[in-house]
């Protein structure tokens, strides 16, 4: 009988390549959607005839216990949050509740339905912010410098917590920034890239940015969502840092992104203190040698390759637009 999985965040951008990668590993595929009033399938539209939505939203427990009776997964995995740093300084609370709490809710699911369900949990570099070494590995202390990185910490240390209290296979992957041609418009990655798209098409004369000093490990998204699958895979649950082991400017990947559209990006961006953070994470590269070496996980792209990935599709998106 195939393995059964349920994705929490499955409209996202992880949620959409981990569902794919388990639909090839044979899987049955559970996505939990949340009510809106309008249909947000796109990055999933493509595979929707092949996977099962179910209704549930982590600010609900019950929702979660209900789901977990009737779809009877064997792994869960917790992609679901408020996930943008900077709306989590405009929306504190909502992201506690959802990116902190709703941690706590399924793993309190899990323990009530069924402790055997396998528990992943989408940690985040975020929480090594203002960094306390280099590179950042998984005993590095944790100094978040946003809400969002605070409600991660919190989702990671509860999911150690119902590990240790109640034997739960629950790990949290520790994953750095990892972006694709479907990261959300919002994130820097993509924001560029999109942004070089609208430029070259004569659409936009301006991209407006915030800190280009701000430096990042960035990988490609399909990669990370492997490692993700290969923790649960394990006979003892545990937390891995998911990384590349090299970091780069918001600088480097502007001038990256507009040299594959052949312009000078100096012509083009100008800096808007709208878009700079009260608390900014100055530094962050990991350093994934436990992944590599427990896991058995590499990455396929690098940076360069994955700007210019970014940048192809999104030339091709505004370009259809057009026409
Ligand atoms: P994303 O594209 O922003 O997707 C977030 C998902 O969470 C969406 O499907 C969203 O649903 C869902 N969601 C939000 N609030 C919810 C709620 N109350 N109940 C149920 N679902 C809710 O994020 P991502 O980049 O795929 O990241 C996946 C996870 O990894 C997140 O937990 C993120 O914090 C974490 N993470 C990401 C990175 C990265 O670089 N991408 C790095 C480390 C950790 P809607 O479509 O309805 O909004
Ligand atoms: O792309 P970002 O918004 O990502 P950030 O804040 O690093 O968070 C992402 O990665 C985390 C993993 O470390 C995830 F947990 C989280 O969910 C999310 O996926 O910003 C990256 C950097 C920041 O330093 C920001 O200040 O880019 C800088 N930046 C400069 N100008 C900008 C902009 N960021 C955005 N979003 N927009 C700008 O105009």
């Amino acid at each position: 009988m195939a393995k059964r999985a349920l994705i929490t965040g499955i409209t996202g951008q992880d949620g959409s390549y981990l569902a794919e990668f388990l639909l090839g590993q044979g899987y049955e595929v559970c996505g939990m959607v949340r009510r809106s009033s309008t249909v947000n399938f796109e990055r999933i539209a493509h595979i929707q005839d092949a996977v099962t939505l179910v209704a549930g939203d982590l600010l609900d427990e019950v929702s979660m216990i209900n789901i977990l009776r009737e779809s009877r997964p064997a792994e869960v995995y917790n992609l679901a949050a408020q996930s943008f740093v900077q709306t989590s300084w405009n929306q504190p609370v909502l992201t506690g509740e959802t990116t902190a709490l709703g941690v706590t809710r399924m793993l309190d699911a899990i323990r009530i339905v069924d402790p055997e369900i396998r528990f992943y949990q989408a940690s985040s570099s975020e929480m090594f912010g203002k960094v306390q070494e280099v590179p950042q590995q998984e005993s590095t202390p944790f100094y978040p410098r946003s809400p969002y990185g605070v409600a991660k910490v919190y989702g990671h240390w509860i999911t150690v917590n119902y590990r240790e209290s109640y034997d739960l296979h629950a790990s949290s992957g520790i994953l750095f920034n990892h972006e694709s041609p479907r990261r959300g418009l919002e994130f820097v990655t993509r924001k560029v890239t999109h942004g070089v798209a609208r430029i070259a098409a004569g659409i936009d004369e301006k991209l407006a940015l915030g800190n280009l000093d701000a430096q990042r490990d960035w990988g490609y998204a399909a990669d990370y969502v492997r490692a993700m699958w290969l923790m649960l895979r394990q006979d003892r649950p545990d937390d891995y840092v998911v990384a590349t082991g090299e970091t780069h400017s918001v600088k480097e990947l502007v001038e990256l992104a507009f040299a594959a559209a052949g312009l000078n990006w100096e012509r083009y961006v100008v800096i808007d203190d709208r878009f700079l953070r009260p608390a900014e994470v100055d530094l962050l590269v990991g350093d994934p040698s436990k992944a590599e070496s427990t896991l058995g996980w590499e990455r396929d792209v690098d940076f360069a390759q994955l700007v210019a990935m970014m940048v192809e599709a999104d030339m091709a998106l505004v370009k259809s637009r057009l026409g």
